[in-house]
């Protein structure tokens, strides 16, 4: 007898509603939920393989403890055992600093990932934080920092409605979108154009969205900063600015139009290889247009001006008064968000409170970037060394939670070395894989059919605001522990009180949010009594509960009884396919946390990057560069082990132009040597026109055919990693993200294997 059961998919920031069929408690298909209030009905082919994700003969079933030299399976308590042992001598010896954190991708995909990481590390009080952000959208947030004062305050396209979109480094077709939660982008972008709006795309590449794009403009990679800095100059110049009902909002305009001033489209032209007129021309699209978004993903992010470039698709948007109006980009308000504060002055947003050990990194977000892992565990420094995060300790014990660092980070060999040379580590993840697979400890996740799931972040980047909640749809195999339990063990394990129930870390999260909540005078529930508002919280567990707790305290909530219709757990669960909450609406000055309650366009670390841009103007790398690429059939590093989304076009081959095959005399098929600062790879040749000339490119997340992995399908077709041609040195210096796009390298036939 099979049955249907609901599960919001994890597998990318679409967040589509799917219709799982169930035969006893396997997964036997998947398809579109029709009912889901926000996907109606939408699928990709990733989430139609949902089941053979989740069945994966090589997910992990029971935790991993080294023994001897070995990793063996062994009892929950074993494990974390060996964790309270492992992790708390190395904290009692050399401080807190010296136990690091890192944490993956899949942590925005999972309830485990958003509730229990950030308890564990204010429990360990450690700054040795190291996250996928460094290697993907910090700039945005530290752009969001500076000009709204939230870092987490990033506006969205409002996709529906808008007349005009720009689209800067974003492959939607392929990626199904990123800060932009948008389940069945690919629709979306058509019924743009069915409404006769317009659609220009900006990427080196060809890309299946560029395909679908009114105007594709192959702009020289890492040189977005330089067009979008243009742009605003034409504005100016031609009198475009109007910020319309954003004017009394936004402080520093003029300030930027000097700023721009000497960012003509004739200067940056031979730079960015875009010509003039097709620069003054987006402008006046931009300007012209009834709506417009300017919206910029990875490629305007993982480039040495990132946080520059970041900065100037909200400064163009500002400028053209596209912010926070309908058909514009606007911010979402989700759900669990907190309590919406009065508008007025905030705390601001600082960066660099503290810098990194080794190479003096600042800070961005509490963060350190993730270039730096391998050097923060390898190398020594003096004690008294200005820059140290604390007297000179090296991370000298590691938990990874959803990461794969070894393959999502510069110099994977480095950090492997590193890894290796750990004194203990722990890995909450389901595949030994390149990172895991150098634990002492590894605890496995259930896989997501046995798990719940709520968007806690991506609701707040969503085109529609929503709210959904997915029970698991198949209850715990034995043996199998919630990676929220998982997760909350692990934090008293680490910090010196393992055994203690696991449900302890909810209460104390609870006590904590609803003793603030009572104090705060915007509080629906200011001046009630704590534990008469615990009473009230329902929920079968303590992850539910928190949920319900986020939600009644949230703007739509309940306010637990001030508001009987608002939401709740208890509404939520009575709505499978969601609750719609409307389209965006513009939200301004709320949002707003800086120091003067304004959008502050030219924020004094942004005004200190600009020389380094103006410098950029005269640089003209002659060789060939390197820019990466996704298949819709893959994600990152873990999904080449699911034989039903491997093969086809989801390939690890370097895509180059035929005018640079010709001149370096590479055929299709033949192996060619990719060199880089931090070595080289070799991979078969696709030569194709979809990229331009000077370009090469090659995905990441290859490069599986490392020992002690327990990957049986992807070993059979490793692929090589990308970021092996990078030395972790190349970062844009606001935000600490790593360079991994535009990376210079050198190419060469290779001798068939
Ligand atoms: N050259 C280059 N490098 C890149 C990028 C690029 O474009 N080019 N992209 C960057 C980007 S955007 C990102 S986000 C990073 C990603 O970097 P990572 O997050 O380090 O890499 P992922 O491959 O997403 O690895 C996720 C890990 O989580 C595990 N996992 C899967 N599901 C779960 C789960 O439910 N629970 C737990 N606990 N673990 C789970 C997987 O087995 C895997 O080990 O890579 C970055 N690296
Ligand atoms: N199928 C699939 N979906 C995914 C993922 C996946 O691995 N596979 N990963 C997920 C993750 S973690 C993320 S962060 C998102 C990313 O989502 P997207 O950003 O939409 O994904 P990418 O395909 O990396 O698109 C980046 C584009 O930038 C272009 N580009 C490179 N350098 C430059 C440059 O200097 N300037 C400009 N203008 N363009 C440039 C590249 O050619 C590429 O087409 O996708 C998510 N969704
Ligand atoms: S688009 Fe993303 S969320 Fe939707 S089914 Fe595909 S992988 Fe899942
Ligand atoms: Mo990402």
């Amino acid at each position: 007898m099979s049955r249907t059961a609901l599960r919001i998919c994890p597998l990318c920031e679409a967040t589509c509603g799917l219709a799982l069929t169930i035969d006893g408690t396997t997964v036997t298909a998947a398809r579109g939920d029709r009912d889901d209030v926000f996907s109606r009905g939408f699928i990709c082919p990733k989430g139609a393989s949902f089941g053979a994700v989740d069945s994966d003969p090589d997910r992990l079933r029971a935790p991993l403890v080294r023994r001897d030299g070995e990793l063996r399976e062994a009892t929950w308590e074993e494990a974390f055992d060996a964790i309270a042992a492992g992790v708390r001598p190395v904290v009692e010896r050399y401080g807190p600093n010296s136990v690091g954190v890192v944490l993956g991708n899949p942590n925005v995909h999972t309830m485990a990932g958003a509730l229990y990481p950030t308890v564990l590390i204010g429990a360990l009080g450690t700054r040795s934080l190291f996250t996928a952000s460094t290697v993907d959208q910090m700039p945005k947030h530290v752009s969001s920092g500076l000009l709204f004062g939230d870092a987490n305050a990033i506006p969205v396209p409002d996709l529906d409605r808008t007349d005009h979109l720009l689209l800067i480094g974003a492959n939607p077709l392929e990626s199904n979108g990123s800060l932009c939660t948008a389940p069945d982008f690919p629709g979306r972008l058509k019924a743009l154009k069915a409404r006769g709006g317009t659609l220009t795309v900006i990427d080196p590449r060809r890309t299946r969205t560029a395909r679908l794009a009114d105007r594709h403009v192959a702009i020289r990679p890492g040189t977005d900063a330089l067009l979008l800095a243009a742009m605003a100059h034409v504005l100016f110049e031609e009198s475009l600015v109007d910020l319309g009902t954003l004017a009394p909002h936004v402080e520093g305009v003029t300030e930027v139009a000097d700023a721009v001033a000497d960012f003509t489209p004739e200067s940056v032209a031979a730079a960015c290889d875009v010509d003039a007129d097709v620069t003054r021309a987006l402008a006046r699209e931009l300007a012209a247009a009834p709506t417009a978004a300017v919206y910029g993903r990875i490629g305007s992010c993982t480039v040495p001006h990132g946080t520059l470039a970041s900065w100037l698709v909200d400064v163009l948007n500002i400028l053209t008064g596209n912010l926070d109006r309908p058909g514009g980009a606007l911010f979402p308000q989700a759900a669990t968000d907190r309590t919406p504060r009065p508008a007025g002055p905030g705390h601001g947003f600082a960066l660099g409170r503290w810098h990194s050990r080794v190479s003096g990194h600042p800070e961005a977000k509490g963060e350190l970037p993730l270039s730096a892992l391998a050097e923060e565990i390898d190398t020594a420094t003096d004690t008294d060394a200005a820059t140290a995060v604390e007297a000179g300790e090296p991370v000298r014990a590691l938990v990874t939670i959803a990461a794969n660092p070894v393959l999502s980070a510069p110099d994977g060999d480095r950090l492997d070395k590193a890894l290796a040379s750990l004194d203990f580590m722990v890995s909450v993840d389901p595949y030994l894989n390149e990172t895991s697979r150098h634990a002492h400890v590894v605890l496995p996740p259930p896989p997501p059919a046995q798990s719940p799931h709520h968007d806690f972040a991506f609701n707040t980047l969503a085109v529609r605001n929503q709210v959904r909640y997915t029970r698991p749809a198949v209850p715990l195999e034995p043996g199998r522990m919630a990676e929220t339990e998982i997760l909350a063990r692990l934090i008293l394990a680490a910090t010196g009180r393992h055994g203690a129930d696991p449900a302890a870390v909810d209460a104390m999260v609870i006590e904590q949010t609803l003793g603030k909540a009572v104090r705060e005078p915007h509080s629906p529930v200011h001046g009630r009594d704590p534990g008469e508002l615990t009473a009230q919280l329902t929920g079968e567990n303590g992850p539910e509960r928190r949920l319900d707790m986020m939600l009644r305290l949230g703007p739509y909530g309940d306010g637990f009884g001030v508001r009987p219709d608002g939401l709740s757990l208890r509404r939520l669960l009575a709505h499978p396919h969601g609750i719609d909450l409307g389209p965006l609406r513009p939200r301004l000055p709320q949002p707003l946390k800086t120091r003067s309650g304004k959008v502050e366009l030219l924020a004094g670390p942004i005004a200190g990057d600009l020389p380094r841009l103006r410098q950029a103007l005269t640089e003209r790398p002659d060789g060939l560069v390197l820019v990466g690429r996704r298949h819709l059939r893959s994600n990152n590093s873990w999904m080449h082990n699911i034989p039903a989304l491997t093969g086809g076009s989801n390939r690890c081959t370097l895509h180059l132009h035929p005018d640079d095959a010709e001149r370096l005399g590479v055929r299709s098929g033949e192996p060619v040597r990719v060199t880089g600062a931090g070595g080289e790879v070799t991979a078969p040749a696709e030569v194709t026109d979809a990229v331009r000339r000077g370009v090469v490119s090659l995905p990441h997340g290859w490069g599986h055919g490392r020992p002690g992995t327990r990957l049986t399908h992807a070993a059979t077709e490793p692929g090589v990693n990308v970021n092996q041609l990078l030395d972790g040195t190349l970062l844009d210096p606001l935000s600490g993200n790593a360079v991994l796009n535009g990376i210079p390298v050198a190419i060469a036939p290779a001798p068939r294997p």
